[in-house]
């Protein structure tokens, strides 16, 4: 038998955001973001058309949420402030309504002993922010400052654990490269300065953070391992390289060392695509880096050299034009997601850390497993027997554990997430929760089996096996 224990003081829970949780309901003075205007716009876009107008009606039931988190073993947890709930027009005016519930929630979290953690930006740009460009204008960099120093005004006495963005490679992939977000364009130029300007907005949080207040504060990164087609190919293992400077470094590199790789300064210079910026930006990035790394694991990226050169158009560039994605033979795959399972993944971005970025304390704040129709998991006492789930967490967690012996400096493992929530376009398609969350019956709660596993492994400070 072998048995895993986590070092003493761990963060066991799970991780949420405003947007995917909290619901909009009358009175709650909550401006629109890119979702609610999208949804409005183009529903057919999200699965079976359902929008994040309740979504899990977190914003009514936190208190039932906070006490279902004691019973899943939590002693964090992660949500995020939606900026257009406490600056519904992004700039101005502050709402009460807002001040009142995230006060209510922060500190039913803290009575209950669940130390918070709080995310400043989850995809979720103001729509009066994002009808004057969003992230491409400079101006919102200084709105999402103010916005930034309010949060940490009227809640910065309680809340400790702070973080700038959650996977802010996303809204650049999704709204500038690959259309998953609002406003869905394809541009490589307008991508690249959404991703500088989320750096820059970043650094100036962190300034803003350290000037005034005495917590931790950080980014929270989705790392994507790039593993080559085949390692002896050192073609292939180029290609991987650069695939890791887009979409790993790209984030990882500012945010820990306040430079940006020196390989993607090459392709955005060649490609004359380089975000206007000045010289103080670039020292406020390199003086305003981060005391804690989150990071986010759910799969890795595998690739090789570029074989199919017929797709890239020059005249709009894209970063597939330096590699292909391989579709590996054999791999474990969630098929509800489609994405790749890959457990070692875990341990090699632990050790990737600890070697080539100092060591910097880390989490995992991110790591879970979507299906879709769990319902035919339900046992006769109404309870989804998620075993699935539940090897899935043991799985990750081994290795987890054998990078912590090896010296990673890992603080916690959060999982995504507490209650089923709202996915973006795939809206309730894939369940992720720890508890099941039923729309018809207004969001009624219900622990799954990895609830109740992951509050033992949460008491146990590990598990055996
Ligand atoms: C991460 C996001 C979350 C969450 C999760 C699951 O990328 O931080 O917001 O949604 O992935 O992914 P998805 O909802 O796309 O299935």
């Amino acid at each position: 038998m072998s048995k895993y224990t986590f070092p003493k003081t761990f963060f066991w829970g799970t991780a949420s955001s405003g947007p995917q949780t909290e619901g909009r309901f009358d009175g709650d003075g909550k401006g629109d973001s890119i979702w609610d205007y999208w949804y409005a716009k183009e529903p057919e876009r999200f699965f079976n058309q359902v929008g994040p107008d309740k979504a899990s009606y977190n914003y009514k039931l936190f208190k039932e949420d906070v006490q279902l988190m004691k019973a899943t073993g939590h002693n964090s947890f992660r949500t995020s402030i939606q900026w257009s709930r406490l600056i519904p027009n992004g700039v101005g005016e502050v709402n009460p309504e807002a001040v009142t519930f995230y006060n209510n929630y922060i500190d039913e979290l803290i009575t209950n002993g669940i130390e918070p953690f709080i995310n400043l930006y989850h995809f979720d740009m103001p729509m009066f922010l994002q009808e004057k460009g969003g992230w491409l204008n400079r101006e919102t960099v200084d709105a999402y400052v103010t916005f930034a120093k309010t949060c940490f005004e009227l809640f910065g006495d309680r809340v400790k654990y702070w973080f700038t963005h959650n996977e802010p490679i996303v809204p650049v992939e999704g709204g500038y490269l690959y259309d998953f977000h609002y406003p869905n364009e394809k541009n490589f130029k307008h991508a690249v300065q959404v991703g500088f300007n989320e750096t820059l907005a970043s650094a100036l949080a962190i300034k803003a953070y350290h000037e005034t207040q005495d917590g931790k504060i950080g980014i929270i990164l989705n790392l994507t391992p790039s593993y080559p087609r085949d390692e002896n190919n050192p073609e292939d293992v180029k290609a991987a390289q650069i695939a890791d400077v887009f979409f790993n470094r790209s984030f990882l590199d500012p945010a820990i060392y306040g430079t940006f790789p020196k390989e993607l300064i090459a392709i955005v210079k060649e490609l004359d695509i380089v975000p206007k910026h000045t010289k103080t930006d670039l020292e406020i990035i390199k003086k305003n880096t981060i005391d804690l790394l989150g990071i986010n694991y759910y799969q890795p990226r595998r690739i090789k050299v570029k074989e199919n050169h017929a797709e890239a158009n020059p005249q709009n560039p894209m970063p597939e034009d330096y590699f292909d994605n391989y579709d590996m033979p054999g791999k474990k795959m969630n098929p509800y997601r489609g994405w790749e399972i890959y457990e070692k993944g875990i341990y090699d971005i632990m050790i990737n850390v600890r070697d080539n970025y100092g060591n910097i304390p880390c989490y995992i704040s991110e790591n879970g497993m979507g299906v879709e129709g769990e319902e035919r998991y339900v046992n006769a006492n109404g309870q989804i027997e998620d075993d699935y789930r539940i090897e899935f967490i043991k799985d990750h967690l081994r290795y987890l554990h054998q990078a912590i012996q090896e010296g990673a400096n890992c603080l916690g493992y959060h999982m995504w997430t507490c209650m089923d929530n709202w996915s973006w376009t795939n809206a309730y398609k894939n369940r992720y929760g720890l508890i099941a969350v039923d729309l018809d019956k207004k969001g009624k709660r219900t622990i799954k089996k990895s609830g109740y596993f992951f509050k033992t492994l949460a008491d146990k400070n590990g598990f055996e096996d």
